[in-house]
């Protein structure tokens, strides 16, 4: 493939001179920003996540930020989730919802300060609902995407690094957890989360200046535990079920389809949209889910449209990521699939572009 052009739409990101000088490989695109796909490649970059500590420059998962008096009353409509743990010391994963129930995105929330709400955003483009809302209901609050980028601290050495840079305190932080922490005189927002399941952290840098200071600093720190720049990795990301907005699920997909009923709160359904449609799925049931599916032979190729799943001769779902895992020696899958031929064990077909190929349900939980 071509090499993707920047412009001002195209957006660079404050650690980009960091990412092209370590060498990255491809790029996709995401909220219209530059993010990394490939370093070494995909089957190494996973082995090295796997076992050591990656510096991620996911600074297009923007932030939408909602401040003012009415900030919390925004928010406690956008989404199903129970809001109630959220603090300056917690952030939450929630799904975003449409009137249907449909996901507008999955995003993780952040509350920067006591009336101030980051909304870390999967890629669409959640702004424009978020403003919408604010305006129709005249609430009291400003809407706008600050000059906010994420940095992932990801992998099984990233307390030792985060320790190095920002003192022991880190340590302490619980999944999700959130707090201060300086570095050289400057404080930075950090959270235990992060787009893999091999432990890490995320740090809000404000201030893009500032972003390839940072960078050093954390490549400086991470020689002794063999850093290397990294980026979310297809194979741990599917082998740990972590869904990516626009493949895995879009907005014509319910939240409980999604496999994110965990994340619906039955007493916050008449407070947020699409309360009374996911209080009708919950009754009647869904009609189809997110399921871990295991592919046979051997690597299939680049998933970049859905492969048809098939059972008996009819089309009872889709499959839209896989790849080849290492670790599990088999294809690991995402894909969403008919209530009838959901359960762990069902036998099905992938029609892949190479071949039909013979797949199965996995089972409720992923590989990771
Ligand atoms: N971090 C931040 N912003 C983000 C992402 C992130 N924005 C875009 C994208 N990622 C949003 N999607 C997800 C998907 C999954 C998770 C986080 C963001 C996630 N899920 C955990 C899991 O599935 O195991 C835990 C969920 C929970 O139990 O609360 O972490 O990564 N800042």
């Amino acid at each position: 493939m071509a090499e993707i052009f920047a412009s001002r739409r195209v957006r660079h990101t404050p650690f980009t001179q960091g990412v092209v000088a370590a060498g990255v490989k491809a790029y996709t695109v995401y909220n219209r920003m530059l993010l990394p796909t490939t370093f070494a490649s995909i089957e190494e970059d996973y082995h090295h996540l796997k076992s050591a500590v990656q510096i991620w420059d996911v600074a297009c998962e923007r932030q939408v930020q909602v401040k003012g008096p009415d900030a919390r009353r925004l928010i406690g409509l956008l989404t199903p989730r129970d809001l109630s743990m959220i603090s300056e010391s917690r952030c939450l994963y929630i799904p975003v919802t449409d009137q249907n129930g449909g996901m507008l995105n999955d995003p993780v929330l952040v509350q920067a300060a006591a009336d101030t709400y980051w909304i870390s955003i999967a890629d669409s483009d959640l702004l424009m609902w978020v403003k919408a809302i604010a305006a129709c209901n005249d609430f009291n609050v400003e809407v706008c995407e600050p000059d906010v980028s994420p940095l992932g601290i990801q992998g099984p050495k990233s307390d030792d690094l985060m320790a190095a840079v920002f003192g022991d305190g880190v340590r302490a932080l619980r999944p999700f957890g959130c707090g201060r922490f300086d570095v050289q005189g400057r404080e930075m927002l950090i959270a235990r989360s992060g787009y893999s399941k091999q432990g890490g952290f995320e740090i809000y840098l404000e201030g893009s200046v500032h972003g390839m200071g940072l960078w050093h600093i954390l490549m400086e720190a991470g020689k002794p535990f063999d850093v290397r720049a990294g980026c979310p990795n297809l194979i741990e990301r599917i082998e740990g079920g972590l869904l990516s907005y626009g493949n895995d699920m879009t907005n014509e997909n319910t939240v409980l389809e999604c496999g994110l009923g965990k994340f619906v709160s039955a007493e916050r359904l008449g407070e947020c949209f699409g309360g009374r449609a996911m209080r009708e799925e919950l009754e009647a049931g869904s009609k189809q889910m997110i399921r871990a599916i295991e592919i046979g032979g051997g690597p299939v190729p680049v998933c970049d449209h859905a492969w048809p799943v098939m059972a008996g001769g009819r089309r009872v779902g889709q499959v839209t990521s896989a790849a080849w895992s290492p670790d599990f020696k088999t294809n690991v899958a995402i894909g969403m699939v008919d209530s009838h031929h959901w359960d762990a064990g069902t036998e099905l077909k992938v029609e892949t572009p190479d071949q039909v190929r013979r797949a199965a349900v996995v089972r409720e939980e992923f590989w990771g």
